[in-house]
């Protein structure tokens, strides 16, 4: 499989990085982060995404919630109520030691780059984590109500109004170790992730989107029998691409980008273009996201090594 490239974003996304982290040698290995859910709150620099995979693979999160630490406890929370602060967001005790530290070496100007290798490095994680940009690029959620930023829509006001847009408000600029990887890269995988608020973001920087065309590049369905397994994305589909629910809507969605897509077995119905693998992409547990890495990169050997540049 040569060197592998994983785009990841949200819950389901870090679930298959535990897998491919250990199906994929370290040094092969580029996980590459969204940091459009990255916002400031309490005045502390958090990016959600990149916390969420790096504690899955250091086996520290808890893995029904999905993002956070586990054996977490909400004391400073339950402080910040007292002084009726903001608590629509649940920031756990062990994980503000994160946001404290990530907040201090980017205001001494270390990229966001350098700071989640140190924080990687403090947890044991071998392969690269790299945000998908060094500076900001908030995802925005245009509704019929006005445009919110990504956790206002998702967490403060629960993903309730249906979304017309979404974009990102920033210079996006990838780090010289994102272009390298990616450039090195003979395998890419995109996770079972949001296409539109997990992944796109990752497309619109600079560089990344042709890239990833070039390559052999194998996207793993979010959407199983017709349900998104966490998430809005069903409701997504539906109001962006006036599709149902599918991972043919996904194909569709991501178009000529894709070598495959694989998908779960039994939705490989109206899928045209690009080559179908198929199996078990439900992860509740650690041997299922191993098994499932180790289908994809099976099913993503089986297509050409490169793509017409
Ligand atoms: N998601 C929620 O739905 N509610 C929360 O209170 C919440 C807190 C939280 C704290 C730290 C963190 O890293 C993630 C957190 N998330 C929470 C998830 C967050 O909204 C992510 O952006 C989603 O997982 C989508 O990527």
């Amino acid at each position: 499989m040569g060197n592998v490239v994983y785009l990841s974003g949200g819950v389901g996304g870090a679930r298959l990085a535990h897998g491919i982290a250990k199906a994929v040698d370290a040094e092969h290995l580029a996980i590459v982060v969204n940091v459009g859910d990255d916002f400031t709150h309490w005045g502390l620099s958090i990016s959600p995404d990149l916390d969420t995979v790096m504690y899955t693979l250091a086996d520290l999160a808890d893995v029904e919630r999905g993002w956070g630490l586990q054996d977490e406890t909400f004391h400073a929370l339950s402080m910040m109520q007292r002084y009726d602060a903001e608590t629509w967001f649940q920031l756990g005790d062990r994980d503000l030691a994160t946001h404290v530290l990530r907040s201090r070496w980017l205001r001494e100007g270390l990229t966001l780059t350098k700071v989640t290798a140190r924080l990687c490095h403090a947890l044991g994680i071998a392969p690269r984590v790299l945000p998908a940009s060094d500076t900001p690029c908030a995802t925005m959620i245009d509704t019929a109500g006005g445009t919110l930023t990504f956790q206002d829509w998702l967490v403060r006001d629960r993903a309730r109004a249906d979304v017309k847009r979404v974009w990102s408000r920033g210079e996006p600029r990838p780090s010289p170790a994102l272009l390298e990887a990616l450039d090195r890269a003979d395998t890419v995988i995109i996770g079972p992730s949001n296409p539109y608020v997990s992944i796109d973001p990752i497309l619109r920087v600079p560089g990344v989107r042709e890239r990833v065309a070039a390559r052999r590049t194998v996207a793993v369905s979010p959407i199983v029998h017709g349900k998104a397994v966490k998430g809005p994305l069903a409701r997504m589909l539906q109001t962006l691409a006036g599709a149902e629910p599918s991972a043919a809507a996904v194909a569709q969605h991501y178009g000529t980008l894709l070598s495959g897509i694989f998908v779960e077995s039994g939705d490989e119905a109206a899928i045209h273009d690009v080559a179908v693998g198929a199996g078990g992409t439900v992860m509740q547990t650690r041997a299922q996201s191993l098994s499932l890495a180790h289908e994809v990169l099976a099913f993503a050997d089986t297509l050409p090594s490169h793509r017409a540049r």
